[in-house]
């Protein structure tokens, strides 16, 4: 009676839970770098790929606005509303709180009525254009995961580029073009992210979505990351695993996604005619109530946390990584190349981290990053498992590869690979000759077996 009670609010829960799962569970959240499992050897750590949480990125950044004085209120000045010419009691002053418009106004918390927004001067120097640089720094590559979104204040500007840099601001891409009349302004047919396909993600388009004259009473301007994604995932980001096996094989799609820098380009302010007004030029200026960029540090997939220090973010790398990019292994973790970590096989991934040096067994075999492969998962008989072959696992100091399964050594050598002096078995090597070697059974030896397994996907 209690059982089937039991079982059915169970039942019950598990329809809830799963209806109210926003992904399916076939995706990982990578929110874990490593967990402590059993074996028979006793406990040992099992690594997985690992990244932070997404998460609002403005908190994080530097803005800087080139002209630097082009924010209205030094001196002061009144503007007129967009609408009417003829209302010009609005008034901008940087020394007094309440009428100043800077910068951070952009990034502070909105929902309140009225919105607080930044404002340029106006475009009192007609016919020279009225333009402004807004660069958002990170000093940290990070990876967008939901679309940037511009609210404007008064007009979206006629003419507008957006822009990202890879590297800390020294060189710039286009993300996207917005204006108006876009071959007009940029020489370039109007499309819309609509028109991309998996095959033209990467394309480079001008919209005219987002512009004054479309829909008119709209403040809001997207850069459409999750319509990309959606070219992978589906309408509704269901597939994630798709996603994360393209991002994770498709170098330039995840560059992509991933910048230090973004930098709004405004260069014609709202006109909303087709002429300018010389005489009434306080109604035209550029204001911006909210700025949303949401993303986060890129780790590599070797870190879950990203710390904010000394107005710096850094990944708090594991996998015995290091770098603000968890970009490297750390020193003495150098026996074999560094990799990044890999979203497949879904859902826990790969860690591929960095194991120790050996510095006193010669040249250790070169391995290349272990990608794991669908067909990994379906070969499971170990026996076949290499220990030796002609291509990344090389027997060591003279030894031959004896049926892929030992090395054959020399009489003055041991080991999986030959890689170990005889005598330093027996203890009676010379006090030189064993400098830096570590002990028999030591963790690295088995760490350099147990990379030895793990090289080879026969053994998953
Ligand atoms: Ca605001």
């Amino acid at each position: 009676m209690y059982l089937s009670r039991f079982l059915s609010i169970h039942a019950l829960w598990v329809t809830v839970s799963s209806v109210m799962q926003p992904y399916p569970l076939v995706w990982g959240h990578y929110d874990v770098c490593k967990t402590q499992i059993y074996t028979e050897e006793g406990k040992v750590w099992d690594y997985m790929a690992c990244q932070p949480e997404s998460t609002d990125m403005t908190k994080y950044l530097k803005v800087k606005l080139d002209p630097p004085d082009i924010t209205c209120g030094d001196p002061p000045e009144t503007f007129c509303a967009m609408g009417n010419p003829y209302m010009c009691n609005n008034e901008c002053d940087a020394s007094t709180p309440e009428l100043a418009h800077p910068p951070e106004l952009m990034f502070d918390f909105e929902g309140r009525h009225p919105s607080t927004f930044w404002q340029s001067a106006t475009w009192k120097e007609y016919p020279k254009p009225l333009q402004v640089n807004i660069t958002l720094s990170w000093s940290k590559t990070i990876e967008l995961t939901d679309n940037i979104v511009i609210t404007f204040e008064s007009g979206r500007p006629d003419q507008m580029i957006l822009e990202k840099s890879l590297d800390y601001g020294r060189t710039w891409q286009p993300y996207q073009y917005y204006a108006t009349d876009c071959l007009d302004a940029f020489h370039m047919d109007p499309k819309s992210v609509k028109d991309l396909s998996q095959h033209t993600v990467l394309e480079i388009i001008c919209t005219e979505e987002y512009s004054t004259g479309y829909m008119t009473n709209s403040k809001i301007i997207h850069f459409e990351i999750k319509d990309r994604f959606a070219f992978f995932a589906g309408p509704w980001l269901r597939n994630m695993a798709s996603l994360y096996g393209q991002l994770d094989t498709t170098k330039k799609l995840r560059d992509f996604f991933t910048v230090t820098d973004l930098r709004i380009r405004l260069l014609r302010p709202a006109v909303g005619e087709i002429f300018v007004d010389e005489l009434h030029l306080a109604r035209y200026f550029y204001a911006i109530s909210d700025i949303k960029v949401h993303g986060r540090c890129k780790c590599n997939l070797h870190a879950t946390v990203c710390v904010y220090d000394n107005s710096k973010l850094t990944c708090e790398c594991e996998h015995n990584t290091t770098g603000p990019d968890c970009g490297k292994c750390k020193k003495n973790y150098q026996g074999r190349p560094w990799s990044p970590g890999s979203y497949l096989p879904i859902p826990k991934g790969t860690a591929n981290t960095c194991i120790p040096s050996i510095s006193s067994i010669g040249n250790l075999p070169k391995f290349n990053r272990i990608w794991p492969n669908i067909s990994s998962l379906e070969v499971s008989n170990p026996k076949q498992a290499n220990v030796c072959d002609n291509e990344l696992l090389h027997c060591q100091n003279g030894g031959t590869c004896h049926n892929n399964v030992r090395c054959l050594c020399p009489a003055a050598y041991t080991g999986i690979l030959c890689e170990k002096l005889r005598c330093e078995e027996a203890g009676s090597c010379g006090s030189d000759s064993g400098q830096g070697a570590p002990p028999p059974g030591s963790p690295a030896l088995l760490l350099l077996a147990a990379v030895l397994g793990t090289a080879s996907p026969l053994l998953f």
